[in-house]
This record gives structure tokens, sequence and C-alpha cells, in this order.
């Protein structure tokens, strides 16, 4: 794995901070609690599953850095959202909770030696991955829900 995949790769990730307060910002305060369409989560339950997912990650980060090929189980995001009151809580408070520990991930990583990139775990459901695999997960699933909430912000 070239250096400049890994800066790449990282940068992507710390850009991620911006788009996502730049997207939120764009959402009207009435928006937040109503859903774009029938099987997306409203954008104040997406932000709560961002911190679940980066909490998920968080965790296999450090599992497969420190550990050798780590399992790791998945974790069922439906019944997260339905159970952990993700609308009762703050979006704020998300926020809040979401940037430092994505900056603390960042940093983590940028610490990494090249070579860490390619320590392995076993995920429960996707089997064998590499950090790198995870980092590169973080960043679609990043993209993946940002497209979510643009698309909140102009729905009728
Ligand atoms: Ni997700």
């Amino acid at each position: 794995m070239p250096n400049r995949n890994i800066s790449e790769t990282l940068d992507n990730l710390a850009k991620m901070n911006g788009a996502l307060e730049e997207a939120l910002h764009a959402i009207p305060n009435e928006k937040m609690k109503i859903q774009s369409s029938p099987d997306v989560w409203t954008p104040h339950q997406i932000l709560g599953h961002l911190v679940d997912a980066e909490i998920a990650f968080s965790f296999r980060l450090r599992k497969i850095i420190a550990e050798e090929n780590p399992f790791y189980p998945s974790f069922d995001e439906e019944r997260w959202g339905e159970t952990l009151r993700h609308e009762a809580i703050p979006v704020l408070l998300f926020v809040s909770v979401w940037k430092p520990l994505r900056e603390l991930n960042i940093q983590l990583l940028r610490l990494m030696p090249v070579l860490a990139w390619e320590r392995q775990g076993v995920h429960e459901t996707n089997g064998s991955q590499t950090l790198m695999d995870v980092v590169r997960g973080m960043l679609a699933h990043d993209i993946y829900h940002l497209k979510q909430l643009k698309a909140s912000d102009t729905t009728a």
C-alpha cells in the first residue's frame, strides 16, 4: 500500500468533518425530524447512527492495530436506531461527540507505520478485513449518509 494512498484516504476522512457540518447547516430545523423518504432515517436519526458507527469503527480500528487478527462483532444498526432513543438526544450533542472522536481516530491512524495498514481483523459478518478496508469503509459510510442528509435539504 503506497504512502500516498494512505495520506489521501486520511485527508478525505478528515474532510468529512467539514462536509457533515455543512450538510447539517443546510437543513432547516423543521426538517431535522422528517424523513426525506420512507426508507431513510430522519437527519436527526442519521446523526445518531453516525455516532453509533464511529463508536463501532473506533473499537475495530483499535482491535486491528493492537491485537493479532482479532474478531469483532457487527451491530444491528436498525435495532440500535430503534432502541437507543436517538430522537431524544440533541443533535448538537451527537455532533460534539462525533467530531473529536473522528479527529482522534485520524490522529491515531496518521501515527501508524505503513505496514500497520495491512494488519487484519475478522468482522462477524463481513469476514477478513485489513485496517485499510475498515478506513475505506468509514469513508464510504460517511459519503452514503452525507448524500441522505443532502437529500433532506432539498425535500419539500
Ligand atoms: Ni449507516
